[in-house]
């Protein structure tokens, strides 16, 4: 059975006010060229597939997605799609609901998986069957039966409780696998001693730390939920796929891929290849004082298309600084944020030792530790990066 691995698609993402539908459709895309040149029989993939906070044209890139994965459902593709902590936990227990009463699981094409379960697809290369541990990432309603036990406890203490309770329930289906045919798990959880390199909507405080040996030695492990595409401990066939496109400026020197691995004929490790996606142009751009801003739509020729922070310093009293604006909007029409600040004899001196994305992070993971999820929590990390940026600004005016 040939699988293609991959996570963290987020539809319906924006970056600040700019919309990603364009770019999730090219991953999209590209996703499924790689699953129809290779004739992939199972597309998974590990958590996050939608976006809590979806914009309008959710509806449209679904229609899109359905379109073009038709000639792969003709072909007889199945896609596993797992629940993560950004897709609506109600809504995913909904949709396999409804595809319960809807027909015989064999018949399916489309799996959406919101709760933990094993689920036994039919190989078609071989007459034998893959069997998959199929694990969302850990919620109360999910893992844990008597939910009493949560009542009243602190956030750390609840993660702690969620984090055993998954992996009892990993524990549970080791011993349900039947160990003549092979296994696979996917899940969308923290793996402790994983590399990040967001510091933005993630946060290690914050989140469920499963521990390494938690996970089974099976036939593959297909993770979801770290953005940065990696192996666990030296373990080639245990890995994170990786987002398919760059999400936020923690993630702009990423390359991205999706995995795709033979299951059940020989070695999976040996059978592995990383297949590469195109990625959005990101930059971070420090507009100083003198330079030439009509020389930027030649020196970032990507321009049009490329995701951008501008942090424009100016001179009061010589700079124009509305009419630069005004034009490196222009230039890039796809900036996600915008930095100003007046350039004075003080600020010189404060900028060169600090490091505003420190600050942000330090101020996300106190809040983190504070704040239980949900409830409000994303207005307060906003309200707080704009804090922290008025703070910034403010002292270097000053
Ligand atoms: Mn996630």
């Amino acid at each position: 059975m040939r699988l293609l691995h991959t996570a963290d698609w987020h539809l319906g993402d924006r970056l600040g006010t700019v919309d990603r539908a364009q770019d999730q459709m090219r991953s999209i895309e590209a996703i499924l060229a790689h699953c129809e040149e290779n004739r992939v029989d199972v597309l998974v993939v590990a958590g996050d597939v939608f976006n809590d906070y979806a914009t309008d044209n959710l509806s449209g890139l679904m229609r899109e997605f359905a379109r073009r994965l038709a000639p792969c459902f003709r072909r007889g593709m199945r896609v596993l799609l797992l629940s993560g902590n950004h897709d609506k936990e109600q809504m995913f227990q909904l949709l396999e609901m409804v595809q319960t009463y809807s027909g015989p699981e064999a018949a399916r094409r489309l799996y959406f998986v919101g709760r933990p379960r094993i689920l036994r697809l039919e190989d078609p290369s071989t007459d034998s069957f893959v069997q998959f541990a199929l694990a969302p990432y850990p919620t109360v309603r999910r893992y844990i039966e008597n939910d009493s036990q949560v009542k009243g406890l602190m956030a750390a203490e609840r993660r702690q409780l969620l984090a055993r309770a998954f992996a009892s329930k990993i524990e549970e289906a080791r011993g349900e696998v039947d160990a003549a045919i092979p296994s696979v798990l996917v899940s969308h959880v923290y793996v402790r001693g994983t590399e990040t390199s967001t510091l933005y909507r993630m946060n290690e405080e914050d989140d469920i730390p499963v521990e390494p040996s938690d996970i089974p030695t099976w036939s593959y492990v297909a993770l979801g939920h770290i953005h940065k595409a990696q192996e666990i401990g030296a373990r080639s066939t245990v890995r994170y796929s990786g987002s398919p496109d760059r999400m936020d400026l923690g993630e702009r020197n990423d390359q991205k891929s999706c995995v795709m691995v033979d299951i059940g004929r020989g070695s999976v490790a040996d059978s592995m290849v990383l297949l590469p996606l195109p990625v959005t142009p990101m930059y971070s751009i420090r507009v100083n004082p003198g330079d030439d801003i009509d020389q930027m739509a030649s020196l970032y020729p990507d321009h049009e298309r490329a995701l951008v922070h501008l942090d424009v310093t100016w001179r009061p009293g010589a700079d124009n600084i509305s009419a630069m604006v005004a034009e490196l909007r222009r230039i890039f029409p796809r900036h996600f944020r915008l930095d100003q600040r007046p350039l004075t004899e003080a600020s010189v001196a404060r900028r060169l030792d600090s490091d505003p994305l420190d600050m942000t992070s330090t101020v996300r993971a106190y809040l983190a530790r504070k704040l239980e999820p949900g409830s409000g929590r994303d207005r307060i990390f906003a309200l707080a990066d704009e804090l922290v940026e008025e703070v910034r600004n403010a002292a270097l005016a000053d």
